[in-house]
């Protein structure tokens, strides 16, 4: 079939990926598609990107500030505080600890800007219904016992579970009001988590996405959003993993 709407819906959408190729060519810029978007509501910002299209390679990305979330993943006393999930089950904390100073440093440059900050934070409830047995397991085998859902020995609370002082967020990156904080029982949040309708009220095209871990949560989220067709860049020294 041809000629139908779909099809046009289609060539036009390829044919703006010519036209973008051919300019990203000269200009190395992934630049705002307002045919896709509509004109901006906020500040086109540049951002420089590294390792685009290729290691090595650098690039830019025009982001419309005000649809720009600026995503700080799971960053919870659990996985970069004393006591909690991390440290307990017996990794370098300084590992994933290292996100907070950049973080810390960010935050405040955002908050003056329109871009929206949204915090995650992953944790399961209290009987652990919405967390799967390969997961508490594992935890317990790396934990040498002690696994999501189980309080340690000199610990803060139970590991990994809502409501507990060591699933909060870390005090040096706590939200200030208006910000948005999206609960999640999964690494991923797409799929657990509201954060998609968070992203779609607030109009979001372009996401910086910051946090820990950088090869968990923190890749599992972005190539989620990299699904659904949002932008996504890293902010390289504002993640850790261990
Ligand atoms: C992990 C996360 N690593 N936030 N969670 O279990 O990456």
């Amino acid at each position: 079939m041809s000629d139908t709407r779909y099809d046009k819906g289609r060539e036009r959408l390829l044919a703006k990926v010519e036209e973008a190729y051919e300019d990203f060519k000269v200009s190395k810029t992934f630049r705002y598609p307002t045919w896709l978007y509509g004109e901006p509501l906020g500040t086109i910002i540049t951002v420089p990107v590294e390792d685009c299209p290729d290691f090595g390679d650098e690039a830019f990305i025009e982001m419309d500030s005000a649809r720009t979330a600026f995503i700080c993943v799971d960053m919870q006393i659990d996985f970069c505080g004393e006591n909690g999930y991390v440290d307990v089950m017996g990794y370098d904390l300084s590992n994933t600890a290292r996100a907070l100073g950049p973080i810390e440093d960010a935050l405040p440059a955002v908050r003056k800007t329109d871009i929206k900050v949204i915090h995650t934070r992953e944790g399961h409830l209290p009987d652990l219904s919405d967390a799967p047995f390969n997961k508490i397991l594992r935890s317990k085998i790396i934990g040498n016992g002690v696994g999501i859902g189980d309080k340690p020995e000199n610990g803060l609370g139970r590991l990994l579970v809502r409501g507990e002082e060591n699933w909060d967020l870390h005090e040096r990156v706590k939200p200030i009001p208006g910000e948005y904080v999206v609960d999640k029982a999964g690494k991923g949040a797409f799929g657990c988590s509201t954060i998609h309708m968070v992203l779609k009220n607030l109009g979001i095209t372009h996401i910086v996405i910051c946090g820990i871990t950088t090869d968990v949560c923190v890749h599992t989220i972005m190539r989620e959003a990299n699904d659904y067709g949002y932008w996504c860049v890293l902010m390289k020294d504002g993640t850790g993993a261990t």
